[in-house]
């Protein structure tokens, strides 16, 4: 008799665990931000279907399976005396359990390989904007081919404190390159323009990952990779979308949190101390000390708004400092930046 009230708690428990396990499963995702970020390029509509896609499909299966388990799981506690059932073959149920999951992942694994067929083995389109990114521990460089279109020879033995790349002086098609050494620049390119990514790295496996963009590829060191894509927002627009989206009055405490969870935000407004000296200024960033001024001024509601950059991130985990292995992508109008292109110095000239 208490054999088999034991065996029944413990049942049900095992149920309930495998139940709550699974609600967790969903519920961890959706109160969290996971979720992919707004999209900001031409393909990733295709690929952020199929992840849709695959995900429905597998997430129905997880939970039919998860949900049956529970259900036999409490139907079946232990009994003293009773035997599990079993029979050695069944062509019928072998087949349906082999075709249906073949089937689907057929499905899923070529739509999967044309996309990335689509993505990476068509021709860079004509007239794209070029630029080359160099990966090292932890920084990203960039490189521009400048007015003749084409990159300076680089050469490892000349790679130096003044020449972070290694670009050969001698090569004529190297003088009107503009290089932005590692870590001290943005990547700046155009918006609704093919952008090809010329990839390579200094010293160990990296990889360029634009979330935003959902353009990601490895650098590999003594290899140059190639990845395009045509980006379909500018920064200034996606900064607008968000400002409009999260502009209000916040108090002190709320801002210090959200500031704390890695959140950029801005004041929108100017603040001024008792005696009129201004704290904080206008779309001016709002940092940890500068919340502590406020607070010593007297402001306990700021109006203020969420910033916004687009991000390049080191998706390979590459040393220590791979965490911070950041950069910021300006997606802008071609002609602005063409403009910001005209106003960097030459590599000859330097
Ligand atoms: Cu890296």
């Amino acid at each position: 008799m208490f054999r088999k009230q034991r065996g029944q708690i413990h049942s049900r428990l095992m149920a309930l665990f495998i139940v709550v396990g699974l609600i967790g499963a969903f519920l961890v995702p959706l109160r969290g931000n996971w979720w992919l970020p707004a999209l900001a390029s031409e393909h990733g509509a295709a690929t952020d279907r199929l992840f849709i896609i695959t995900l429905a499909i597998t997430a129905t299966v997880f939970v039919i399976v998860q949900l049956t388990l529970a259900y036999l799981v409490w139907r079946y506690p232990y009994r003293e005396g009773r035997r599990a059932e079993y029979f050695l073959e069944s062509t019928k149920m072998e087949m349906t359990w082999t075709i249906v999951p073949a089937v689907i992942m057929t499905m899923l694994i070529f739509s999967g390989a044309r996309l990335w067929a689509q993505i990476y083995y068509t021709k860079v389109p004509d007239g794209a904007f070029v630029v080359e990114v160099t990966g090292e521990q932890f920084k990203w460089a960039f490189r521009y081919p400048g007015k003749d279109g084409k990159f300076g020879r680089t050469k490892a033995k000349l790679i130096d404190d003044e020449n972070p790349l290694g670009v050969d002086p001698d090569d004529p098609a190297s003088q009107d390159d503009i290089v932005i050494p590692p870590g001290q620049g943005e990547l700046h390119i155009p918006v609704h323009r093919p952008v090809e990514v010329r990839l390579r790295s200094k010293d160990v496996l990296h990889s360029f990952f634009l979330p935003h963009m959902r353009v990601k590829q490895d650098a590999v060191p003594g290899m140059t990779g190639s990845i395009w894509f045509v980006p379909t927002q500018t920064t200034a627009e996606r900064k607008g979308e968000i400002r409009r989206k999260t502009e209000r009055i916040y108090t002190l405490r709320e801002l210090r949190r959200l500031i704390k969870a890695g959140l950029p935000f801005m004041s929108a407004e100017a603040y001024k101390d008792q005696s009129g000296e201004e704290v904080v200024g206008a779309d001016a960033p709002l940092l940890a000390d500068s919340l502590e001024k406020l607070q010593q001024a007297g402001h306990e509601r700021i109006k203020a708004y969420q910033d916004f950059n687009f991000e390049i991130v080191c998706a390979e985990l590459c040393g220590l400092g791979h965490y911070q292995m950041k950069g910021t992508v300006v997606v802008a109008p071609l002609s602005e930046v063409e403009e910001w292109l005209s106003e960097q110095t030459p590599f000859g000239e330097e």
